[in-house]
């Protein structure tokens, strides 16, 4: 019996020695252990008489919940000190200066986008998405331009050969308006949205790419007017260059899926070279430039995308993102956004630091 007492004294201060997880290993292996004194004291206990039995269990299975008990107490206190140690060797110095960080910069798309977004969420827009890859019958057939419609023709389509989705062709959208007849299918009206995104036609020089941007507004409610688009629009540009002298001019023109349709010109003037936004187009040094196509959206549209259009009326239009950004930022050939070329965006591209807000000014420099 004091056997055991002290055996077991001595354990447990051996345990609470213990200065590493390996010795207390060990300590356990000659306690608990298949061969430990305790485990075999236990086992001593089947050979006893039921009377010496009674008397020497206590002992023996005290001892052992005892030197379990520190045991267990030990090995937590242990990982506990080993994991503060590796925190405290593994410490990242967040003070230390960005710049030590390796740099790199905002596409200029990525940042007209993010401004595209900010202002026309000022004005109660949401931002709505689309598939890239889309079928004829969104891409064409939802905006008036059935099979034969001459339209289809002027949009260069990269098509999928192989492929057909319920027996519609599937093709690279060539504009980002199927997201109005997807908008519209799904969340019905009154509706104000816009969509930018990637749009793929196969055309190219230095102001056509086979890739490039688009960003798509779509206002559906009553009473719609071509007022209403042509406010929109300016305010927009307003905000976007950041100047009060913007004039727009809507020039009557053709799209299956407006009526009418206009395009839409910004007034500009060349200074040392760079095109600047601003003044009246037919002012002295001045000239318009066309920025996207616009109307008031087709009858036939609405009721492919299933409104009532006795109800319903509103405007779209679709403005290309490169050439506005183009525009704001002075870059000259179109090609040089996707070449990927690091000085170009070194020069270009905007600091990861400067999100564009209304309140500190949308047009972040670079
Ligand atoms: C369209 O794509 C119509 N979906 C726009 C629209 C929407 C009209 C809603 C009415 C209502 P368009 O093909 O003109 O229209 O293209 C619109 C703009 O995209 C052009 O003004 C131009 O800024 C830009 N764009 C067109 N092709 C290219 C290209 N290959 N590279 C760069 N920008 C382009």
């Amino acid at each position: 019996m004091t056997d055991i007492t002290s055996q077991t004294e001595a354990a447990l201060a051996a345990i609470a020695a213990a200065g590493s997880l390996d010795a207390l290993e060990a300590e356990r292996l000659e306690t608990l252990g298949k061969k430990g004194w305790v485990s075999l004291a236990l086992k001593t206990l089947g050979g006893m008489s039921p009377e010496e039995r009674t008397a020497a269990a206590p002992a023996i299975q005290s001892a052992r919940a005892a030197i379990a008990e520190a045991l267990d107490a030990k090995k937590a206190a242990l990982e506990a000190a080993a994991l503060e140690e590796q925190l405290a060797r593994e410490t990242i110095d967040l003070t230390l200066p960005a710049v030590a960080a390796p740099k790199g910069s905002v596409h200029p798309v990525s940042q007209v986008m993010d401004e595209l977004a900010e202002i026309f969420a000022d004005l109660g827009f949401a931002v709505a998405t689309g598939p890239e890859i889309e079928d004829d019958w969104h891409n064409f057939t939802a905006l008036n331009m059935d099979e034969t419609h001459p339209a289809r023709a002027m949009h260069d389509t990269f098509y999928f050969p192989d492929k057909t989705n319920e027996g519609r062709d599937v093709l690279l959208r060539t504009h980002t308006s199927p997201v109005q007849i997807r908008a519209m299918l799904d969340q019905g009206a009154p509706i104000r949205i816009i969509a930018p995104g990637r749009v793929y036609r196969s055309d190219s020089d230095a102001t056509h790419t086979p890739m490039f941007h688009q960003v798509e507004g779509l206002v559906i409610d009553r009473d719609i007017h071509l007022g209403h688009l042509k406010w929109t629009l300016e305010t927009f540009f307003k905000a976007f260059f950041e100047r009060e002298d913007i004039t727009l001019r809507l020039r009557p023109s053709y799209f299956p899926f407006t009526e009418p349709s206009v395009e839409v010109d910004v007034g500009y003037s060349t200074e040392g070279g760079r095109r600047v936004v601003g003044g009246h187009g037919d002012a002295p040094g001045h000239a318009w430039m066309e920025l996207g196509g616009s109307g008031m959206v087709n009858a036939r549209v609405l009721e492919f995308a299933g409104l009532d259009s006795k109800e319903w009326q509103g405007f779209a239009f679709g403005l290309g993102i490169d050439r506005i950004a183009m525009l704001k930022y002075g870059m000259n050939d179109l090609r040089a956004f996707f070449d990927g070329d690091p000085r170009w965006l070194q020069h270009y591209g905007f600091s990861p630091f400067d999100q564009p807000t209304l309140s500190a000014g949308v047009g972040a420099r670079a």
